[in-house]
């Protein structure tokens, strides 16, 4: 997308804004998503991707937006300038979301692209339109520890003034912990994909690795894609997509996006990305139920997540 459609895109967010709100939740089987997904269900539903296609899949806020940049540049043999072509959304398309006119929906602009194309989604495994599976699509998963991801999530519901209200942070949690917010539970989005990824071929990635040592991580998903590329355009591409980096990258730090939609003066999209931040934020006791209930919804899972490095 050109300078041009990216003014424009703003301002269809800015023209929407007047009818955007913070929509409230509506079950569709089961799983709580925003009223203006649910309303679009059935089309979201039926779309068939092509086979060439790659889903990047995440609970929100487990480190979709990383994952894109990387996955582009990967793309891009590491060309930092094509990948600021457009902002995030309009380089991947987010799947199911879908605002008001005149923005347009992720299907809209999913239609409007020839494949391979780089899907987002945060849908549970058994929401993902089956046509991913049916085509073998390659797909990524990434996941982040329960506990910073739902900090993460706390300060997004805060700022981001479509997503339901947070509410006050003692309750969030319990919401959390019983799967109320948009795209319902944590605990069975991250089982649901895990289980599934064997017999899918996705690849499964963890947010603190990816802290831990981006480099690995970065070559995981190269191999994955089928790409070998060389080592300085390895380098470059982990010094691309560094917190630091992105966060100055107008096309990866959504700041096209304008207040009031999302308000940087509550937190900015780029907030920390930092592993262990969740110790800034539980109580000790809050720390402890939240401990004592993980054990029960994750038990036999046998998942090896890490809430610090
Ligand atoms: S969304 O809205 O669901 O697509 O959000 P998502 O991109 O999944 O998650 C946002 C959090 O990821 C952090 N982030 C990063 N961390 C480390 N390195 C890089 N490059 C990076 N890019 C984004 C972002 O800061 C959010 O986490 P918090 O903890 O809120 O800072």
């Amino acid at each position: 997308m050109s300078n041009g459609e990216e003014i424009s895109c703003t301002t269809a967010i800015e023209k929407a804004s007047a009818s955007l709100t913070r929509f409230p939740l509506i079950p569709v089987r089961g799983i709580p998503l925003m009223s203006c997904i649910a309303e679009n269900w059935d089309n979201i539903w039926a779309f068939r991707p092509d086979p060439s296609d790659l889903l990047i899949a995440t609970y929100p806020k487990a480190g979709t937006t990383w994952t894109q940049e990387i996955v582009d540049l990967l793309l891009h043999n590491g060309d930092a300038e094509a990948c600021k072509r457009a902002p995030t959304p309009i380089r991947s398309p987010f799947l199911e979301i879908k605002f008001p006119p005149p923005m347009s929906s992720g299907l809209d602009l999913l239609t409007k692209m020839d494949p391979p194309r780089i899907i987002k989604t945060h849908l549970p495994f058994q929401l993902v339109p089956t046509g991913f599976w049916e085509n073998k699509c390659k797909t990524i998963y990434v996941a982040r520890n329960a506990k910073d991801n739902l900090v993460s999530y706390y300060h997004f519901d805060c700022m981001n003034l479509t997503q339901p209200e947070p509410g006050p942070w003692e309750g969030y949690i319990h919401k959390f912990m019983r799967g109320e917010l948009a795209w319902g539970s944590w605990y069975d989005h991250v089982k649901g994909f895990w289980e599934e990824r064997k017999k899918r071929n996705i690849l499964y990635l963890f947010y603190e690795d990816m802290k831990e040592n981006p480099r690995h991580e970065v070559e995981r998903i190269m191999r994955y894609l089928d790409l070998s590329l060389s080592d300085e355009v390895i380098r470059n591409i982990v010094e691309l997509t560094s917190f630091k980096k992105m966060k100055e990258n107008p096309m990866a730090n959504y700041s096209f996006i304008p207040a009031p939609v999302f308000d940087p003066s509550i937190s900015p999209f780029m907030r920390k990305g930092e592993v262990g931040d969740w110790e800034n934020h539980f109580t000790p006791e809050q720390s402890k139920m939240f401990d004592e209930d993980y054990e029960k919804q994750m038990k036999g899972s046998n998942m090896p997540f890490r809430s610090k490095i």
